[in-house]
């Protein structure tokens, strides 16, 4: 993976130079709605560190960010609602799995049934 890129549009959004409504936010991530939800619920949650990816994040990062950033996502579950009716988490990394931001972020999904998510 290359360097990161400050100018990535979830660091823009950190940096509060591009609008998000903003769902949660504690010292280790933040959430947003998804600009193209594939679910009745579909919120991105990133990281405040500049890591790119899962694979980054979790090499690079401490372990206060990483439990920090982990338990986040599950408060955003709770937040939303979904977290009894259950909902998916998911990450892509690199370019076989079509990463379009070079920013670390997972998309959790829910809200009614997501189907396999393989087939
Ligand atoms: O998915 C990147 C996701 O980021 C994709 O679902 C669109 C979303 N996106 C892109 N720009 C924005 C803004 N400005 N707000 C909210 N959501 C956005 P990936 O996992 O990298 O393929």
């Amino acid at each position: 993976m290359s360097a990161y890129d400050k100018s990535n549009v979830f660091a823009r959004i950190l940096r509060g130079e591009i609008p998000a409504k903003i769902i949660y936010e504690d010292d280790y991530a933040l959430a947003f709605p998804d600009i193209a939800p594939q679910a009745p619920v579909h919120v991105l949650i990133i990281p405040k560190g500049p890591y790119t990816s899962f694979d980054d994040f979790s090499t690079s990062a401490t372990d206060a960010e990483i439990i920090g950033f982990n338990r986040a996502i599950v408060a955003v579950a709770r937040k939303l609602g979904v977290h009894e009716s259950g909902y998916r988490v998911l990450s892509n990394v690199g370019v076989h799995s079509g990463q379009e931001v070079p920013h670390y972020h997972v998309h959790l999904c829910g809200g009614a049934p997501l189907g396999p998510l393989l087939s």
